[in-house]
């Protein structure tokens, strides 16, 4: 068999490359909660599509989606996040399910935050000391003498509970039930200038609608996570900080290469850089255009990186 498709390749002079697309199987694209993610799973989508394909967006929460990717459920995560997915991440390639298909340019930062104006009222701040001496001023009735620290939606797995022990805050959580109701808190916050504490990320569009900044707890490493004796607190983990400077990795089923060879050429191609990934969730949150049509018109407007991360065998 070997011998017979060797010579009908050489009769024909024809390259090895199979016709694109090698398959008509769909493409599971998880589509996450939070915008920019929820653009470039469409902007991956829309140029997979113009390669031939036939993909599908898919939502999934953000711990779910690894098994399920493992699985081969789900085939393509754009937007993953060392802060809040490294740990079921690395778990899936690690045991060969899931291939790691590569960081875009753009790195990471997912922790407290807060507008500058809280400065005003809490001095002591960026430093986490400061939570504690302001802990009555940064309370609400339902958390009071506790600071009030708004979370995102549960499945932003961020080690608050375990932090807040280790480090001895005074602070209560209350989870957002979506990254709108986040940051419509802060806005309704911003507005009366109120003091405010919530979970962030960068990139994303909101540093430039409320200029703010995060709070600076002991500083992150991977030893934080797993040895209690490291850190200030000797006998427990989690006290520090999330990573500054974290990754954004986009991820694949382990048997996403074989089926769809030239897809899995252009999705490790795609290279987002911190202010790409800011304008695409500005275009939803700041625009109010809908996640289709902003990926679409992020496509429109960056002819020049489409163009690079077309590779030869889709052209
Ligand atoms: C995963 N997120 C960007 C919402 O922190």
């Amino acid at each position: 068999m070997g011998a017979l498709v060797f010579a009908c390749a050489t009769t024909f002079g024809i390259s090895a490359q199979a016709a694109v697309p090698e398959s008509k199987e769909t493409i599971m694209i998880v589509d996450n909660n939070w915008s920019s993610q929820k653009v470039l799973a469409r902007v991956a989508q829309q140029l997979l599509d113009k390669v031939g394909y036939q993909t599908r967006i898919v939502p999934s929460d953000s711990q779910g989606q690894f098994p399920a990717m493992g699985l081969g459920d789900l085939h393509l995560q754009m937007e993953i996040w060392e802060g809040t997915m490294a740990q079921n991440f690395d778990r899936e390639v690690k045991a060969g399910r899931m291939i790691d298909v590569g960081s875009h340019v753009a790195t990471t930062r997912e922790d407290w935050w807060y507008p500058n104006y809280v400065e005003e009222i809490c001095p002591g701040l960026p430093d986490w000391r400061a939570l504690n001496d302001c802990a009555e001023k940064l309370s609400v009735a339902e958390t009071a003498p506790n600071a009030r620290y708004l979370a995102g939606p549960v499945d932003w797995i961020k080690h608050d509970p375990e932090r807040i022990e280790a480090l001895d805050l005074k602070v209560t959580v209350v989870n957002a039930g979506s990254a709108a109701a986040l940051f419509g808190e802060l806005k309704s916050a911003a507005a009366r200038k109120e003091p405010i504490i919530l979970f962030n990320w960068s990139p994303n569009w909101v540093g430039a609608a409320f200029p703010g900044k995060f709070v600076e707890f002991p500083e992150h490493t991977a030893e934080c996570a797993t040895d209690a004796s490291w850190g200030i607190n000797p006998d427990k983990t989690y006290d520090c900080g999330n990573p500054v400077g974290g990754y954004l990795k986009k991820g694949v089923w382990s048997g996403f290469e074989k089926t769809w060879t030239c897809g899995f050429e252009l999705v490790k191609n795609i290279n987002f850089t911190g202010p790409m990934v800011d304008q695409a969730a500005a275009m939803v949150d700041v625009d109010g255009m809908s996640h289709d049509a902003a990926a679409a018109a992020w496509i429109k407007n960056h002819p020049a990186e489409v163009a690079k991360w077309m590779p030869a065998c889709a052209i």
